[in-house]
């Protein structure tokens, strides 16, 4: 098959992670590039020697012939954006939040139906190996069927520095990396149907939330916590682990700081190191991200090529999203929520 033409709109803080992964991977190449900003333009085109660079995402699609295009800009852009796509019958990544609001995220979902467009989010901390390593062992049947998970996110290293945005928002942690945990809750044990929340800001230099804890029921019968802080100093920093304890009715999965997985079944104990590897082009600690940007976008060019549907498509998205703005509000009116009544 010949090779997948892509663009790559926002060359931002994270795309340049993005753009090492279209390097490794086989199938695609990015053959232009879009930046409002005519910095990260120059600095990301002499980087990755991609001489078609556009200021304007209209004129892009205006003018090039492309197979997908890769949305890596900050939230407020991505509805423009993917609907840009959909009229160009353009293929599109979009990355996380997906969008600012659900109506908006239903939105460009339909647009891209409409338009008979495949939609997938980067939704990419579910493809971490120590993750999918979790998945793995649900799937052989060793713990039996889980009842109960705990999936967490405590750190306090500085975001706001790579990420100056992060500081400015009125919604912080639930939007930015809560999002991530969530959809790994739905990842390992399947949709929810309520949520309590409760939120707290304990930086004052920020302006959201920078703390929360969710309780959710899943539609099958478990009970999991998603917990996540940016305020939490310890005494090795995890940053960016998410830890996982899921107990099921024949055993128990732990997956503990320092990519220690332990499974105990009906057969015993073994534990695995479970490290994500350093890709070549990588950087400690957000190794574990880096190669999981690796793992989406080969999925995405995976499922171009078979003509499936990615398992982060927008549509599966909606499910993710819906329980960041169902958190948000619950945290406001420290009620639950039922996802039901949202989508
Ligand atoms: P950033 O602000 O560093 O980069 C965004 C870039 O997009 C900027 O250079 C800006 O000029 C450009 N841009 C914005 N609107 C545009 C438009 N309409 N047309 C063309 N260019 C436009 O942001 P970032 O930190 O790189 O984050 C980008 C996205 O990636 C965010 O949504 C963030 O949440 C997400 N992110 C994801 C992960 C992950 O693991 N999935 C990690 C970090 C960030
Ligand atoms: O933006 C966030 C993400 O998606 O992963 C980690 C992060 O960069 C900071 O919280």
């Amino acid at each position: 098959m010949a090779e997948l033409r892509g663009a790559l709109i926002g060359c931002g803080f994270f795309a340049v992670n993005q753009m090492h992964a279209w390097r490794d991977i086989e199938g695609a190449s990015i053959v232009a590039i879009c930046d409002r900003g005519p910095d990260r333009l120059r600095i990301v085109g002499d980087q990755f020697g991609i001489t078609k660079r556009y200021i304007d995402a209209a004129e892009l699609f205006a003018d090039e012939s492309l197979d997908f295009v890769d949305i890596a800009t900050t939230a407020p852009s991505h509805r423009p954006l993917v609907e840009m796509a959909a009229r160009y019958r353009v293929p599109v990544i979009c990355q996380k939040p997906f969008a600012p609001t659900l109506a908006d995220a239903k939105a460009m979902v339909k647009a891209c139906a409409d338009a008979g467009v495949p939609l997938m989010v980067h939704e990419n901390f579910r493809w971490q190996s120590p993750i999918q390593a979790v998945r793995a062992v649900l799937d052989s049947g060793k713990i039996g069927t889980p009842f109960f998970g705990r999936i967490s996110f405590r750190s306090a290293h500085d975001v706001f520095s790579g990420q100056p945005y992060l500081a400015k928002g009125k919604r912080f942690i639930i939007e930015d990396l809560g999002i991530h945990s969530l959809d790994i809750a739905r990842f390992l044990l399947g949709d929810v149907s309520t949520i309590t929340t409760r939120t707290a800001r304990i930086n004052p230099d920020i302006a959201g939330e920078d703390v929360a804890t969710m309780l959710m029921d899943h539609k099958n019968g478990a009970t999991s916590v998603v917990d996540c802080s940016y305020a939490t100093k310890l005494a090795v920093e995890p940053f960016p682990e998410t830890l996982i304890e899921i107990d099921g009715s024949d055993g128990t999965i732990r997956l503990a700081q320092g990519y220690r997985l332990t499974v105990t079944g009906k057969s015993g104990t073994k534990i695995l190191d479970v490290s994500p590897p350093l890709l070549p082009w990588a950087s400690r600690p957000w190794h574990n991200i880096q190669e999981s940007v690796v793992a989406i976008q080969q999925h995405w060019v995976d499922c171009l090529a078979k003509g499936t549907e990615p398992a982060t498509s927008g549509a599966d998205n909606l499910q993710t999203f819906a329980l960041v703005e169902a958190a948000y509000l619950g945290a406001a009116s420290h009620e639950p929520v039922h996802l039901d009544a949202l989508l």
